[in-house]
């Protein structure tokens, strides 16, 4: 069958900036005329330039309302502008982790994954689209931006609208569009990502703990994990179908948050807190973030559990091959790690809020295993955090040190001291005073007469060393990241950290983070 493409006349639509983590706005923004067309065309040329004629791509979303439509769009726009192969997860589903191994594995040019991650779904809340390069990472800022710089000035848009898509099935497809071969391959969107991990966990071990009595309770909460939780742990590692909860993904996550936290997943924490089952976990709508508990719903931090892999990666075989070649935290991730990599001697990189800037330390065989405390864990096997791999990376440490998870933190602090930390959201902001605040709080760290300052609170008297706002260096490219956070440093290495929100879809959120180090044992 041939079809010929058709050129769209349209006009810059405002705003059209990927956050830290691609563009989220509301549906009904998205549904406006021409906004969707304008950012994909705006990815397709910003994002791929030259390479965008005879490209190939991956393309897969979280389930959210609207991606399907928008599947479909993406898929006759790629036809329409050259690109000569997309990679389809079925019905359009993919988890960001697995799209980052699927444009890894089939060394396309990169991949379009369509969520709002932890944001809602449904027809009133939020939908996103993220760009992701070929290293199977999230666009750069240079490439971010150079897609915002496209949507500014965008004049027309290429589409073949007669192109039939059907994302049902699985199987291949190839048609004529203005006289080239385009392919459509729509593929199961958990195979690959599944015999990716049974390469890099010992799946023995993990399958002999959990037939040694040991329960777990997993909560996919109506995202896209449901499909991967059913595959790995159900059909591979034997958890019973009644373990593995909110598995099928449903287009409004069940008018939940899918935001794996003690607030948002407080179904699995009653759960668990009845002391029936040894592990639990949750992911977000689209499988990038994790949450920890162990029994009687003992809660993991996210900066501790960073902290407990990193001393336990010689538990799972990848690293046995690949070497730790360094350790990496978000700015507002807990001290933690650096303490566990201090001890064993590995570089630790502090990099800006996003797992786009983990990208290049991994692209250059700097960084191993990354984390942020917005309950996103990883490792350099791709180049997304990766919820299920935290998961079985947490299984592996429980079958290898044979210890409880509650035991196996409690042993980390008594080893290391306790970083307390805590991260309080302002949500739904006014822009403009959200602003004004932090000017005013540039300008206190810019007044250097506060350094020294002492600040008494209980028994304890806290003295600023630092304050400033963090600028990021990239080490490998040398591209500088500015206004990264507001950053008050104490003496005891204590933090507290303002900054705010970039995956907000409209008015502001103001993020105030706030850590403080102990090993004295009498406060563990
Ligand atoms: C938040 C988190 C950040 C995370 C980002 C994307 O960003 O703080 O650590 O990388 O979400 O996560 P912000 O700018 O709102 O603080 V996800 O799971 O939404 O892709
Ligand atoms: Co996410």
């Amino acid at each position: 069958m041939s079809f010929s493409s058709k050129t769209a006349t349209s006009s810059p639509i405002e705003g059209q900036k990927p956050g830290t983590s691609g563009l989220r706005k509301a549906v009904k923004v998205y549904q406006t005329p021409h906004y969707t067309e304008n950012f994909v065309q705006s990815i397709l040329k910003g994002g791929l330039h030259d390479k965008l004629c005879g490209s190939s791509l991956v393309v897969g979303g979280d389930g959210r309302y609207f991606g399907k439509e928008a599947t479909e769009l993406i898929i006759r726009m790629c036809a329409a502008n050259g690109v000569s192969k997309v990679i389809v997860g079925l019905n359009g589903l993919m988890s960001t982790p697995a799209v980052s191994c699927v444009i890894r594995k089939y060394q396309t040019d990169g991949g379009i994954i369509l969520t709002a991650s932890h944001n809602p779904g449904g027809p009133d809340a939020d939908f996103g689209i993220k760009f992701n390069t070929s290293n199977g990472g999230p666009a750069p800022e240079n490439v971010t931006n150079s897609i915002f710089e496209f949507s500014k000035s965008i004049g027309e848009y290429r589409i073949c609208p007669d192109l039939p898509v059907c994302i049902e099935n699985i199987g291949s497809s190839v048609v004529q569009v203005d006289g080239s071969d385009f392919t459509v391959e729509v593929i199961d969107p958990v195979s690959d990502y599944a015999e990716y991990m049974k390469t890099i966990f010992d799946f023995g071990a993990i399958k002999e703990l959990m037939s040694s009595g040991f329960t777990v309770l997993v909560d996919a909460m109506n995202g896209v994990m449901g499909p991967y939780a059913k595959r790995v742990l159900g059909e591979e590692l034997g958890a019973p179908d009644s373990s593995l909860v909110n598995c099928i993904p449903k287009e409004d996550f069940g008018g939940k948050h899918p935001d794996p936290n003690l607030t948002y997943a407080a179904d699995l924490v009653n759960e668990m807190a009845k002391g029936q089952h040894d592990f639990g976990a949750a992911f977000d709508g689209d499988g990038d973030r994790n949450m920890i508990l162990g029994k009687k719903a003992f809660f993991v931090t996210p900066s501790d559990s960073l902290a407990v892999l990193a001393d336990n990666l010689d538990c799972i075989p990848y690293f046995k091959t690949t070497g730790i070649k360094g350790l990496a935290r978000s700015m507002p991730t807990s001290g933690a790690v650096d303490r566990v990599a201090k001890s064993k001697n590995l570089n630790c990189f502090e990099v800006p809020t996003g797992w786009k800037f983990f990208g290049n330390l991994m692209d250059a065989g700097c960084l191993s295993l990354c984390g942020e405390e917005s309950f996103g864990t990883g490792s350099d096997h791709i180049r997304e955090k990766d919820g299920l791999w935290a998961v079985l990376a947490w299984l592996s440490v429980l079958a290898n040190t044979k210890v409880t998870v509650e035991e196996s933190i409690k042993q980390h602090w008594n080893r290391y001291g306790r970083n307390f930390y805590t991260r309080y959201d302002y949500e739904n902001c006014e822009s403009a005073p959200a602003n004004k605040m932090m000017e005013d709080l540039n300008a206190f760290v810019a007044d250097k007469s506060n350094i020294g300052k002492s600040f008494t609170s209980g028994d304890k008297t806290y003295k600023l060393a630092t304050a400033d706002n963090f600028c990021y260096t990239d080490p490998v490219d040398c591209s500088l990241s500015k206004n990264q956070g507001i950053r008050l440093i104490f003496a005891d290495d204590s933090r507290i950290i303002f900054r705010l929100s970039g995956t907000g879809s409209s008015g502001a959120t103001i993020r105030m983070y706030i850590e403080g180090y102990e090993n004295d044992a009498a406060y563990l």
